[in-house]
C-alpha cells in the first residue's frame, strides 16, 4: 500500500521536550503576582475540569449522555490559564472541544451536566449538547461544530467591542487542524487589517481527529502562519499553567490597548480519543503514556505542595469537595426534566422571528 504523503517526516517534538526552547515561567514569580489564594483556584478550576470530564466519559458510557463528546483532559492549562485573564466584558468562542472553556469562564457545572443530559435546566435547555455550551450573560458565545466557522464571529464581535469602545477582547479557541482552513486566514487578515481586539488561541494538540500534524499542515510551527499577515505570534508551553497565564496576560494587553490581534499557539496535548468513539489506532499507546508524564493537572498540584503552598491533606480535602460538585452536578442534570414541547413553537427554531433589529446610525 501506498504511504500517505508526509506519513514519515520526523514527529513534532512533545510539548515537554518543547519546554527547553520556550520561556517557561519561574513559579516563584507568579507566586509573588498572584498570591497563594489565586495559584489555589487555578488549581481548582483545573481539577473540576477533570472530574467533570472524568465523569462525562463515565455517564457517556451509560447512556446518559447522547451524540458527541469531545474531552479536553490533558489541555486544562491552556484553557485555564488563557481564561484566567478575561474580564467580564470579555468575550469568548470555541470549538466543539468547549466544556474546559465554560468552566474556566464560570459556567454553572449543574446546567453544563443537565445540557449533556439534554434537559430543560441545560445551558441552552438541552438542545445544544457537549459541542454547543453557551452563555450570554457570560460573554460566552459556544461551542461550534463547524471547523473554524467561529473565528469569523469573533472577528465580528471584536469588531462590535471596537466600534462600541467596550475595551472588550475576544479570546477564541480552536485546535491546529483548523488553522488550514480558509476562514483562518480570512479571520486574521480581517483582525490584522482592522486591529481587531482579538486573542487567537490554537490549542496544538498535534492532532486534527486521526491525522497529526506532519501529514495535515505544510507549516508545522502553527504561530508563523501569523506571519503571512503581519500579525503578533507566540508559540507557548500550553500544558504550562503559569507560563500560559503569564504569556496570554500579554497578549490580552496587546489587544485591548488597541495594537492588534495575536495568535497565541499553545502546544499540548489531548490524553483522550478525538471523541468518545475514537479508538485511536493513529497513534501508540506509548506515546500517550508519555505524554501523560506531562501532565498539567498534577505538575501543578505537585508544585503547589513542595513550593507550601498548600499541603497534600488540604489539596485532597478541595479535590474531595469537587468530586461532591460534580456528583451533586449529576443528581441535578438526572432529576430534572426534559424540555417540553413548546420549544419548538415558542421559541425555539420554527418560532416567529424577532422584531427587526435597529442600527445605531453613529456606528456606522
Ligand atoms: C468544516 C468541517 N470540516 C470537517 C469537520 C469534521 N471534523 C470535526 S473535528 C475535526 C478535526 C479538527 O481538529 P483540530 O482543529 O486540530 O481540533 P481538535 O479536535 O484537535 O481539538 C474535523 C475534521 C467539521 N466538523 N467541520
Amino acid at each position: 500500500m501506498q504511504k500517505r504523503r508526509g506519513a514519515t517526516q520526523a514527529k513534532v517534538p512533545a510539548a515537554n521536550s518543547l519546554r527547553s526552547i520556550m520561556t517557561s515561567t519561574p513559579f516563584s514569580r507568579a507566586r509573588d503576582h498572584l498570591g497563594d489564594a489565586q495559584l489555589v483556584e487555578l488549581y481548582r478550576q483545573m481539577m473540576l475540569i477533570r472530574r467533570f470530564e472524568e465523569k462525562c466519559q463515565e455517564m457517556y458510557t451509560r447512556a446518559k449522555i447522547g451524540g458527541f463528546l469531545h474531552l479536553y483532559v490533558g489541555e486544562e492549562a491552556t484553557g485555564v490559564g488563557a481564561i484566567s485573564n478575561l474580564q467580564p466584558q470579555d468575550h469568548i468562542f470555541t470549538h466543539y472541544r468547549d466544556h474546559g472553556h465554560a468552566i474556566a469562564r464560570g459556567l454553572n457545572i449543574n446546567e453544563l451536566m443537565a445540557e449533556l443530559f439534554g434537559k430543560d435546566t441545560g445551558t441552552s435547555h438541552g438542545m445544544g449538547g457537549s459541542m454547543h455550551f453557551a452563555d450570554i450573560t457570560k460573554n460566552f458565545w459556544g461551542g461550534y461544530a463547524i471547523v473554524g466557522s467561529h473565528l469569523l464571529l469573533a472577528d465580528g464581535v471584536a469588531l462590535a467591542c471596537q466600534m462600541q469602545k467596550t475595551n472588550g477582547v475576544v479570546m477564541v479557541f480552536f485546535g491546529d487542524g483548523a488553522t488550514n482552513g480558509g476562514e483562518f486566514y480570512e479571520s486574521l487578515n480581517f483582525a490584522q487589517l482592522w486591529k481587531l481586539p482579538v486573542v487567537f488561541v490554537c490549542e496544538n494538540n498535534l492532532y486534527a481527529m486521526g491525522t497529526p500534524i506532519e501529514v495535515h499542515s505544510s507549516v508545522k510551527e502553527i504561530y508563523r502562519k501569523a506571519s503571512a499577515f503581519d500579525m503578533k505570534a507566540m508559540r507557548i508551553d500550553g500544558n504550562d499553567l503559569l507560563t500560559v497565564r503569564e504569556q496570554v496576560a500579554e497578549a490580552v494587553e496587546y489587544a485591548r490597548s488597541g495594537q492588534g490581534p495575536v495568535l497565541v499557539e499553545a502546544m499540548t496535548y489531548r490524553f483522550r480519543g478525538h471523541s468518545a468513539q475514537d479508538t485511536q489506532k493513529y497513534r501508540s499507546k506509548e506515546d500517550v503514556e508519555q505524554h501523560r508524564s506531562n501532565d498539567p493537572v498534577l505538575i501543578f498540584r505537585k508544585e503547589l505542595i513542595d513550593a507550601g503552598v498548600s499541603s497534600a491533606a488540604d489539596i485532597d480535602a478541595l479535590d474531595a469537595t469537587i468530586d461532591e460538585q460534580v456528583e451533586a452536578a449529576v443528581r441535578f442534570a438526572d432529576e430534572s426534566d426534559v424540555p417540553g414541547n413548546e420549544w419548538l413553537t415558542d421559541s425555539g427554531i420554527y418560532a416567529a422571528p424577532l422584531a427587526t433589529a435597529t442600527v445605531d446610525p453613529d456606528l456606522v
